[in-house]
């Protein structure tokens, strides 16, 4: 109990340093709301990334590992390492995504994450947080988007490199890599023509939208970005990108990181299993949406469900499993 105590601290900690600098959002923002917990992400033998899975069958060359060496390693709370993308060239694209399902709304609040990066050719460009959108889910032929909220167009924020930058992107403007009557117009795709917009934009404007999965983004048109991403805040949980899972530290605070607890079960489940469905975010992310940026889709289809592969990883494995006995952890 007292490592889930201490849980909970920690992420109450984490939400109070994300509020800091955008506690004057939009009025119509409700109050702001502490994610649920936190969800350690941590590589398996194959690098794979559950609940997380890779959302580009050809990458080219865009890779996603978690790592420890960018300095620092993580952003504040977030532990010793952080979710690494690199896109060598213009081509290449490194995204994971996972299913989601709950209403656009419950986003504003709580939609952040950390992001850092060291080796742009342009050095205000970051890895993007992307929603899938279904404005209409009652037709399955109707509805279907993805909103990319990127630190380039929300101009107020830090694009400073070589530091964990926080960008409480709920709070922030999206993109529409569609039109999506009421808010964005055909000529304001892809961030076109005052084509960014507040997510309490596009509920009113649709307020059933709802968001069917997550992904974090880059490319394409990131050319030598080298760039790490941490602490991913959604509705339901913080994603802590980790390269092996903390440890309970007895007695606590006497030891090198006494701010890591042990989350009894990780990761958690994802919503993934409920819902989701057809409608999963990294597969519609894939060849035909784009972060937004560049070049603009092919537009054209609705792809409301490729049906395609379910997330190869999405609960097929075991979580890692609790270490056994923390071998002297203050050694
Ligand atoms: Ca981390
Ligand atoms: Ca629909």
């Amino acid at each position: 109990m007292a490592a889930l105590a201490a849980t909970g601290a920690l992420i109450v900690g984490g939400s109070a340093v994300a509020m800091v600098g955008s506690g004057n959002a939009d009025p119509l923002v409700p109050l702001p709301v502490a994610a649920a917990g936190t969800t350690y992400v941590v590589p398996d033998a194959d690098g794979a990334l559950a609940p997380f899975a890779r959302t580009e069958d050809d990458p080219k060359g865009g890779t996603f590992e978690v790592s420890d060496e960018f300095v620092p390693p993580a952003p504040p709370l977030g532990g010793d390492a952080a979710l690494r993308l690199q896109t060598p060239d213009g081509d290449a694209k490194a995204a994971i995504g996972k299913a989601e399902n709950s209403p656009l709304g419950d986003w504003i609040t709580t939609a952040a994450y950390s992001a850092y990066q060291n080796g742009a050719v342009n050095e205000d460009q970051f890895p993007s947080m992307q929603l899938v959108v279904d404005y209409d889910p009652d037709d399955p032929k109707v509805g279907f988007s993805t909103l990319t909220y990127e630190p380039i167009y929300n101009t107020t924020e830090s694009t400073e490199p070589n530091v964990w930058n926080r960008y409480e992107a709920g709070t922030g403007r999206w993109c529409s890599t569609r039109a999506i009557p009421g808010v964005i117009e055909e000529g304001q795709r892809s961030c076109s023509n005052d084509g960014t917009k507040l997510l309490s934009e596009f509920i009113t404007a649709q307020p059933d939208i709802r968001v069917t999965g997550l992904v974090i983004n880059q490319g394409r048109g990131n050319p030598g970005l080298d760039a790490g991403v941490d602490l991913v805040s959604t509705p339901s949980t913080t994603y802590d990108f980790e390269l092996t899972a903390p440890e309970v530290i007895p007695g606590g605070g006497e030891c090198e990181e006494p701010t890591l607890p042990e989350v009894p079960e990780l990761p958690e489940v994802p919503e993934g299993e409920h819902g989701g469905g057809h409608e999963d975010g990294g597969q519609q992310d894939g060849g035909h949406e784009d972060g937004g940026q560049d070049q603009p889709e092919d537009g054209g289809h609705e792809q409301p469900s490729d049906g395609g592969h379910e997330q190869p990883d999405n609960g097929g494995h075991e979580d890692p499993e609790p270490q056994p006995e923390p071998e002297d952890p203050c050694k």
